[in-house]
């Protein structure tokens, strides 16, 4: 497994759980002399990503990109891929496309979290759902043939959607739908207020994991909360997961305290 810690270029996200938020060349430094592999970047559009910059960033500290977050295109717009109206869907495809070239050109995957939407009242969740698999589709297919690279599809909790909040109901309708080259990321923070056993459902969803958003209870550092890490990590090893573990987290007590801590406890449990 690799570390990967997490840099948000969107100013309105500046209280989120991101460890960096100056930049670009700011985050890079400090994740190569943490002794990070990996950066998994946020921006608030794939145009305000400078694709040569980034590179050369990547190249001289010898870091990977480990994904590219779309939250912003829910955040500041609120387009998702299952809304009831088809130009916002639109909308959302396009926002979703220009991230995974972006990522996909550094050979890394886009992520879709927040951008699934949510099943407003007056709809039935199938609708919802129908139209959530027609975009996953049509992006997962493109995210292969362009690049080569998956797409990722995050369960949420229950706070931020109502379309998936587990890893195994997930797994069981990308596997029913036969959505190919989806990848399911399981994030830590939120599996924590969902599951019942996190490693069973690590171990359920299997190879379908392709990334790990690597939180605490309290979306803090791991290390700062209650989460018994030990047996989530057993459970990765044993799916032979071999990606990344990011750390999708509030900066605090401050943005190095934050990715120092994650990393002292990468070392414990990974080694
Ligand atoms: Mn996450």
């Amino acid at each position: 497994m690799k570390s990967a810690v997490t840099i948000c270029l969107v100013s309105e996200a500046r209280s989120g759980p991101f460890v960096y938020h100056k930049g670009l060349a700011h985050g890079c430094q400090q994740a190569v002399e943490l002794g990070f592999d990996a950066v998994e970047v946020f921006p608030p559009r794939a145009q305000d990503v400078s694709e040569s910059e980034l590179r050369s960033l990547l190249n001289q500290h010898s870091l990977a990109l480990a994904a590219m977050g779309t939250g912003a295109g829910w955040l500041l717009h609120q387009w998702s891929l299952s809304s009831a109206d088809s130009e916002v869907r639109q909308q959302a495809c396009q926002f979703i496309r220009d991230i995974i070239d972006r990522a996909g050109a550094l050979g890394a995957p886009a992520i879709v979290g927040s951008m699934q939407g949510k099943i407003d009242p007056n709809r039935s969740r199938n609708e919802a759902l129908q139209l959530l698999a027609d975009g996953l589709s049509e992006l997962a297919d493109y995210a292969e043939r362009a690049h080569g690279v998956p797409l990722l599809f995050e369960p949420l909790n229950r706070y931020e959607s109502n379309l998936f909040n587990r890893l195994e109901e997930t797994a069981d309708w990308l596997t029913s739908h036969q959505l190919r080259n989806v990848k399911i990321l399981a994030d830590m923070f939120h599996m924590n207020i969902e599951e019942g056993n996190m490693s069973q459902a690590i171990e359920r969803a299997g190879g379908l994991i392709g990334h790990v958003h690597f939180a605490d209870s309290n979306r803090l550092a791991i290390g700062l909360g209650h989460t018994d890490t030990t047996p989530v990590i057993a459970s990765l090893k044993s799916i032979g997961y071999a990606g990344y573990l990011s750390a999708e987290i509030f900066p605090k007590p401050d943005s190095d305290a934050a990715a120092r801590q994650t990393m002292q406890s990468f070392k414990q449990l990974v080694g």
